[in-house]
C-alpha cells in the first residue's frame, strides 16, 4: 500500500488531495510541524526532514509536484493526468511545476520571515518583498483563468491540484485576500470538489487519530 508522510495542510496535501481525487488506497502518517525538530525519529526515514514523503514499494518520493504526477501517470489513463499526445501535455507540466516553484516558493519566505522564525529573526521587508512577487506571478493566471474554468486541458488535472495547494497556502498566509476576481473564482471552485473536501476530512481523522495536532503547519509560529 502506498504510504504518505503528512502534516496539516502542508505541501503533502497535493499528494492527498491527489489520493482522493484517483481513489487510490493509501496510510496517511502525521507529523507534527516542523518534523525535523518536533519528530526526530523521521530524519532516519526521510534525511531530508521535509514532507511529503511517498513510499511505494521500492519507489520513494519527497517532491509534491512530481508525486502528484507520479501518481496520475501510474493510474492512466484517468482524466488528471495529461497525455504525451495531447496537445496540453507541455502546459499540464508547466503549470504541475509553476504551482510549487513560483507559486509556492515565495510564500516559503513570506511564511518564515514573518511567522516561522523566532521574532528576533523576522525580516517584515524580506515578507513583504516576496509577499509582492507571489502576487504579481499570481496576476499572470488571471486573463487565463477569465477564459477557462481549469488551467489545461479542457479539465480538471493534477495541475490544478498543484496550484490549487498555492492557493490554499495563500490563505494561511494571509495573501489570498488579494487574489484577483478570476483566481478567487477558480480556488472557490476548487474547494468545492469532493476530493479536496474529503482529504482536509482524511488529514484531521488522522490526526485525531493519532495523536497529531490538527494546526496547520502554515499556521505555526515561532518562538517570540
Ligand atoms: N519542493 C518540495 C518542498 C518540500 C518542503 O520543503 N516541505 C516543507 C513543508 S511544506 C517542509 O517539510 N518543511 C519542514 C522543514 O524544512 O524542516 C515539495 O514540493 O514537496
Amino acid at each position: 500500500m502506498i504510504v504518505l508522510y503528512h502534516c496539516m495542510s502542508a505541501r503533502s496535501f497535493r499528494p492527498l488531495w491527489t489520493l482522493e481525487e484517483l481513489g487510490l488506497p493509501y496510510d496517511l502518517r502525521m507529523l507534527p510541524f516542523p518534523p525535523r525538530a518536533l519528530a526526530r525519529a523521521y530524519l532516519d526515514v526521510n534525511p531530508l526532514g521535509t514532507i511529503p514523503l511517498l513510499i511505494d514499494g521500492e519507489t520513494r518520493m519527497t517532491e509534491s509536484a512530481a508525486i502528484c504526477q507520479y501518481l496520475c501517470a501510474r493510474s492512466a489513463p484517468t482524466p488528471l493526468h495529461v497525455e504525451v499526445a495531447e496537445a496540453d501535455f507541455g502546459a499540464y507540466l508547466n503549470y504541475l511545476h509553476f504551482g510549487e516553484a513560483t507559486l509556492t516558493f515565495p510564500q516559503t519566505l513570506v511564511l518564515r520571515y514573518a511567522r516561522f522564525e523566532p521574532e528576533a529573526r523576522r525580516q517584515p521587508q524580506v515578507a513583504e518583498d516576496y509577499a509582492k512577487w507571489f502576487l504579481a506571478r499570481l496576476r499572470t493566471l488571471e486573463p487565463l483563468l477569465a477564459s477557462r474554468a481549469h488551467l489545461c486541458a479542457g479539465r480538471f488535472t493534477a495541475a490544478d491540484i498543484s496550484v490549487g495547494y498555492a492557493l490554499m497556502l495563500a490563505e494561511h498566509s494571509g495573501l489570498a485576500t488579494q487574489f484577483t476576481p478570476a483566481v478567487q473564482m477558480y480556488w472557490n471552485r476548487l474547494k468545492q470538489r469532493d476530493g479536496y473536501v474529503r482529504a482536509l476530512q482524511m488529514q484531521e481523522r488522522a490526526a485525531r487519530a493519532q495523536g497529531v495536532t490538527v494546526v496547520p503547519a502554515p499556521d505555526t509560529t515561532g518562538p517570540p
